[in-house]
């Protein structure tokens, strides 16, 4: 049964970990996976999760099957947050949502429903995405194109060709964008720039999908929920996808979620009663803890102040290592405007550096990063920053 079946080739992001784990450099720092360290280099255990796991277990409830769609209150709170409870299409019932595991389980339920409704689409994703996305549609069916994004040259975004390819898409085109602190670049479009793809999705007919995997990473929670305004003031049906893995820290929860924006209340209870299908067929229902922690974090008030701070901590370390890098690479004596470094938005660095200096980086000096260039500005520190600097410098 089994002798034609290939290898598979690694994750190309995920697979670098365990490289990592194996070398035996001491110095070695790693930037491959997008995943937010604390200045000592410690994956962070929020003090608001940790308060939230005390009440918790204060008051231990069994475990039976929780709803197809996940914890209430969770589904509520996370429309909340996405949304603003206040808005329209909440109050007015317009939002089908549901709990997933991470954000990769809310793209592949919205996937997998878009299949059933959708069948003939295209999906889109950006040049360069996240390369699950391509996978994770591919998987479900869809052939995966792509709309022109990273601008190498000038360091930032091909916005004209952006637009220009959603101009050109046919009806019905699913077209994938991150809602905030673009992976890999780090590159985001301004307002503006999102009121006319906004403009050009609505007047071409095409779907969107919003993947909103940082909220809270790029310039604050509301700031980064702001562009999901713009869709909903435009009065379009779209999808959004959620991860907490990140802003929560509990990657290894699996915590995240899916809403579907519909026409009418109606609409949103015949499109959940079909998300919870997608759901049935692929894990029947979700797990309950990481969702009860976010749930009781996000609807108790001391623990929201407390988490926001917290978010706002990252935020505000990340953006530090950036001036911090680019102060680095300038003594080091890198020539050329660095700015770019400090214009990127979120945990990730696009930097310019190709294939072979990526593979030199972790070679010699165990400094682990994408091929593509991606390094994971999240993951340095005051500690590892001179050492990686000298190091990109070395390579360039
Ligand atoms: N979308 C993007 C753009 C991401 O970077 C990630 C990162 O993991 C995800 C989705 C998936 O999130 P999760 O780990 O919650 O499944
Ligand atoms: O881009 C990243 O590094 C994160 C983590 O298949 C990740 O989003 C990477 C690859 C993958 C799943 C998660």
């Amino acid at each position: 049964l089994f002798s034609t079946v290939e290898m598979a080739p690694r994750d190309p992001i995920l697979g670098l970990n365990e490289q990592f784990a194996a070398d035996t450099n001491p110095a070695k720092v790693n930037l491959g996976v997008g995943v937010y360290y604390d200045d000592n280099g410690k994956l962070p255990l929020l003090k608001c999760v940790v308060e939230a796991e005390r009440q918790m277990l204060e008051a231990p409830k069994a475990r039976g099957y929780l709803p197809i769609d996940g914890i209430a209150a969770y589904d509520k709170a996370v429309q909340g947050l996405v949304f603003g409870a206040d808005s329209d299409v909440v109050t007015g019932g317009r939002v089908a949502t549901v709990q997933a595991i991470g954000g990769t389980g809310g793209l592949k339920i919205g996937a997998d429903f878009l299949k059933k409704v959708n069948p003939d689409a295209t999906v889109l994703i950006s040049d360069p995405s996240w390369e699950n996305h391509r996978a994770l549609f591919s998987n479900a069916g869809f052939p995966v194109g792509t709309y022109p994004y990273y601008d190498a040259e000038n360091r930032g975004i091909n916005f004209a060709g952006m637009l220009a390819a959603i101009d050109a898409a046919p009806a019905g085109t699913v077209v994938l964008l991150h809602a905030c602190c673009h992976n890999p670049t780090g590159y985001d479009i301004t307002g503006e720039q999102w009121d006319q793809v906004i403009a050009s999705i609505k007047a071409r007919n095409l779907v969107a999908f919003l993947d909103m995997a940082y909220q809270g990473f790029g310039d604050g929670i509301a700031e980064d929920g702001a562009v999901i305004g713009k869709f909903v003031a435009a009065g379009l049906d779209f999808f959004v996808s959620t991860s907490f893995s990140k802003s929560f820290s509990l990657y290894g929860e699996r915590v995240g979620a899916l809403s579907v924006v519909c026409a009418s209340k109606e609409e949103a209870t015949r499109v959940l009663s079909q998300l919870k299908i997608a759901i049935r067929t692929n894990y029947s229902n979700p797990p309950t803890h990481g969702a009860q922690i976010v749930a009781t974090v996000l609807t108790t008030p001391a623990l929201r102040t407390m988490w926001e701070d917290e978010l706002a901590a990252m935020r505000v370390r990340i953006k530090e290592m950036r001036t911090l890098l680019v102060e680095k690479l300038t003594a080091a004596g890198v020539q050329g405007d660095l700015s770019y470094i400090v214009r990127q938005k979120g945990m990730f660095s696009y930097s310019g550096l190709n294939k072979d200096q990526m593979v030199r980086l972790r070679g010699e000096f165990g400094v682990y990063g994408v091929d593509s260039g991606r390094i994971c500005v999240a993951a340095l520190n005051t500690k590892n920053i001179g050492y990686v600097a000298d190091a990109i410098v070395k390579v360039m």
